[in-house]
């Protein structure tokens, strides 16, 4: 059945009793009809339907909440993507966009652990790009970040590549377990009129989202709009005595940047700006360009929004679901201006919830992708103004910092009513079965792989994909040396970008231990999401040395230096993980028990679709044996941690 007979089908239904209509699991259902609308929703605001104002006003407008999609059926949801005009704040006006059943951020889906749900994401949008391209020369004290925090292109021209760019999809549920065919190939996407037809297992409770994938336009496409929250829940969670209900929020975080008209003014149209400090070597290339960051900052896709809350707990879901930006938070009393350290309580992360909630610090760190799920107790703050604002090391919290792209701190505000609950308690122990993971939790054998986070020759940043080099093999062009646990290893430079040979082929289920070398000449703190696996931290250290650009290779082995932080944020289940300039990060896990070509790669929008992303293949054990001896016979190895070259690569 097609999505237009299941649309028709359900206005037929909807005038009369749903009794006795036979449901099949070949069945198509709506989204649109399934929706359940919160409060608040579009249409919660009103504001100016043309250009009127330069800036917008902070805490002006009602955060938004996206109706709720929980399916019950056997059948597919059908979620169609649709042009639609948004309001982001009442003083610009509506924004077109590129959406998830016409609502941006997309619906909240929700799932039950266990619960097996079939989706038609079915690209249904029309025209080009809704948001406007635009490359800009660097402001301001190196790297020259001044034009993200100022809205408008300044005359920029619009780039020819994004103005004629037709929708191409590809949605990935972030953080799910699901085999590689359902998970959102970035190069598997689809035209106007088609379906990508996903089934989710939904095996963990956890707070997953979903986001176009297609490479090499995942970054403009989720700037038109193009993502939504998706929460697994169990019974083991209902039993817990979390604040539910209206009391539970999804919060997702998003840098934002618009055009202004010839006065100023700020039109309703997404600027896509991003800072190329060189030209472009040929009229037919992008020049080298720095990723997008904006000015505004909106929460639930409305910019600066507050939320009037009782005076009692909440339960906040985080995502942050920037091209770019890091969110460091802090919460302020506004009367103080001060921060209200110890009023954040983290009980989960990515993956799910933590064995016990443990107090955030003064600040909670979320890099694109990263989900964090905190308790704010509001009944010690009744009567009073808090606000979220975000945060550079070392400037007081709240303070605008122009010159790392903070100019506008402010994130979202909470107006606490004056009537108190009784404090809150969160519960002492949440996850029954988590258990922190350290060096002496990982078996041996375990397959371990090693990716160096590097400048490439261009000037851009880039993925080094190391395999362990054969013995004797002699410092050089491509070979990358790391003195680790009192050894010295040697790795040849196996790939580079997303077009380069497959060379991490993994079992399902197996238990890996990936080590992240961010060794480029230029510091860039890169968020680092492994598809199909959760991982933990084991450690994060400073690391001396880099490897060099032009050569790709190190002049001294790699060292790791001191041991760095691992924030209350970042200590469960993780899918995507901060990997700091000169820093080395260990993580480890198990993959999943589906399997297909999934990706790795850094969650920074921009250096994903500029090549920063990787296969990584994860086979039935049975067929990766196979795969093994074939690729033997060549005189070729597989995956991290074996021996040998591999002849016949070309990097
Ligand atoms: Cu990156």
């Amino acid at each position: 059945m097609t999505g237009k007979h299941s649309r028709r089908r359900f206005l037929s239904m909807a005038g009369g009793s749903m009794a006795g209509v036979a449901v099949t699991s070949g069945a198509f259902y709506s989204a649109t009809a399934l929706m359940r609308a919160n409060a608040a929703e579009d249409g919660g605001f009103d504001g100016v339907s043309s250009p009127r104002y330069t800036d917008l006003t902070p805490f002006k407008d009602k955060l938004r909440l996206p109706p709720t999609l929980a399916p019950t059926h056997d059948g597919t949801t059908e979620v169609e993507m649709v042009n639609r005009n948004i309001r982001l704040h009442s003083q610009l006006p509506p924004v077109p966009m590129w959406t998830y059943a016409g609502h941006f951020p997309g619906p909240t889906i929700e799932a039950r652990r266990g619960q097996r749900l079939r989706f038609a994401w079915t690209n249904r949008l029309q025209g080009t790009l809704p948001v406007k391209a635009v490359h800009v020369a660097p402001a301001g004290p190196p790297p020259g970040l001044h034009p993200y925090n100022e809205a408008g292109s300044g005359g920029a021209a619009e780039r020819p590549d994004m103005a004629a760019l037709t929708p191409w999809t590809s949605v990935h549920l972030h953080g799910g377990y699901q085999h590689a065919i359902s998970d959102g190939q970035p190069d598997d996407a689809v035209t106007p009129g088609d379906s990508q037809l996903s089934e989710y297992a939904n095996e963990k409770a956890a707070h997953l989202f979903y986001h176009d994938h297609a490479m090499p336009v995942t970054g403009p496409n989720v700037l038109s709009g193009l993502a939504g929250s998706y929460l697994v829940r169990d019974e083991r969670e209902d039993r817990l005595d979390l604040p539910r209900g209206r009391y539970e929020v999804t919060l997702s975080l998003a840098d934002v940047n618009f055009e202004q008209d010839a006065q100023g003014r700020l039109e309703g149209r997404i600027l896509y700006k991003r800072i190329a400090p060189a030209p472009a070597s040929s009229p037919d290339a992008n020049p080298p360009s720095l990723a997008f960051e904006g000015p505004f900052t909106m929460v639930n896709g409305v910019v600066w929004p507050y939320l009037d809350v009782e005076a009692r707990a909440y339960r906040f879901r985080m995502v942050n679901n920037s091209l770019t930006r890091q969110y460091i938070l802090a919460l302020l009393d506004e009367t103080t201006g001060k921060p209200l350290t110890g009023a954040v309580t983290v009980i989960g992360t990515d993956g799910g919830l933590l064995g016990e909630p443990r107090g955030a610090g003064e600040t909670i760190s979320l890099m694109p992708a990263e989900r964090v799920d905190v308790v704010i107790d509001f009944s010690v703050f009744a009567g009073k103004r808090l606000r979220f604002v975000n945060t550079i090391p070392g400037a007081p919290a709240g303070a605008p910092v122009p010159d790392a792209g903070v100019g506008r701190p402010e994130v979202m505000q909470f107006r606490v009513s004056g009537a108190a609950a009784p404090k809150y308690r969160v519960p002492k122990r949440l996850s029954a079965d988590f258990r922190p993971l350290t060096a002496e939790d990982v078996p041996a054998g375990a397959v371990e792989r090693f990716v160096a986070l590097i400048v490439d020759g261009f000037g851009m940043p880039a993925l080094q994909e190391l395999q362990e080099a054969a013995p004797g093999t002699k410092p050089g062009p491509g070979i990358v040396q790391l003195e680790l646990d009192g050894r010295l290893r040697t790795f040849r430079g196996a790939a580079n970008y997303f077009e380069d040979p497959t060379g991490f082929y993994a079992a399902a289920g197996a238990f890996e231990v990936w080590t992240f070398l961010n060794a480029g000449s230029i510091p860039i703190a890169h968020p680092i999401h492994i598809h199909l696996i959760d991982f933990q931290l084991l450690q994060r250290n400073a690391l001396v040395g880099t490897v060099d650009s032009a050569t790709q290779s190190t002049a001294q082995p790699l060292t790791p230096g001191a041991a760095q932080p691992i924030a209350a944020e970042e200590s469960g289940w993780k899918d995507t993980v901060l990997v700091p300039g000169h820093s080395m990060v260990r993580v480890a896990g198990r993959f999943g028990r589906q399997t297909g070509r999934f990706m790795y790669h850094c969650h920074l929008l921009d250096h994903e679709d500029d090549g920063m992303m990787r296969p990584v293949v994860v086979m039935p054990p049975a067929v990766l044996d196979v795969q093994k001896r074939q690729m033997a016979l060549m005189g070729r190895t597989i995956g991290g941690g074996m021996s040998g070259d591999m002849p016949g690569m070309t990097k």
